[in-house]
């Protein structure tokens, strides 16, 4: 079993299933957990939320030193934040940008992310879904980089 893939989440998607569901939908953050999980029985999964930037930073830099992959909605952040963004260059491996929503078909503040020209790829519009699909993108990329240094 290759090291953990991270799944990071942040500030407000505690509260996925209630808020804004016209937009986020109403599937709850643990049950996403349980789809991600449900995509890659055998691979580990470390999956976190967090309304807090330095646990988020916290979270890349334990990834650096043990995870095999990042995927991350850094939700708010993903316009905000460069501490993220300098944290995201320090990782050697694939890195997926996720979001529930088209950000580029919402209003002029959701288009430029600070973690797109840091990404490997970035998934926006799937609504949660998105998360199942980014586990299994994520583990054919792991599978890639192990093949070319094994
Ligand atoms: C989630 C959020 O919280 C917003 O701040 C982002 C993202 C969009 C999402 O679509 O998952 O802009």
């Amino acid at each position: 079993m290759s090291k953990p893939i991270y799944i990071l989440n942040g500030p407000n998607l505690n509260r996925l299933g209630t808020r804004e569901p016209e937009i986020y939908g109403r599937t709850t953050l643990a049950e996403v957990e349980a789809m991600c999980r449900a995509a890659a029985p055998e691979q580990e999964i470390i999956f976190r939320q967090s309304n807090r930037e330095y646990e988020i930073i916290d979270w890349i830099h334990e990834a650096i030193d043990r995870g095999s992959g990042i995927i991350i909605n850094p939700a708010a952040f993903t316009f905000t934040s460069m501490a993220i963004m300098d944290a995201l260059k320090m990782f050697p491996g694939p890195i997926i940008e996720l979001h529930i929503s088209n950000i580029h078909r919402r209003e002029p503040i959701y288009h430029k992310s600070y973690v797109s020209p840091i990404a490997t790829a970035v998934i926006a519009g799937l609504g949660t879904k998105g998360y199942p699909f980014a586990v299994k993108a994520m583990l054919t990329m792991i599978s890639k980089a192990n093949a070319r240094h094994p």
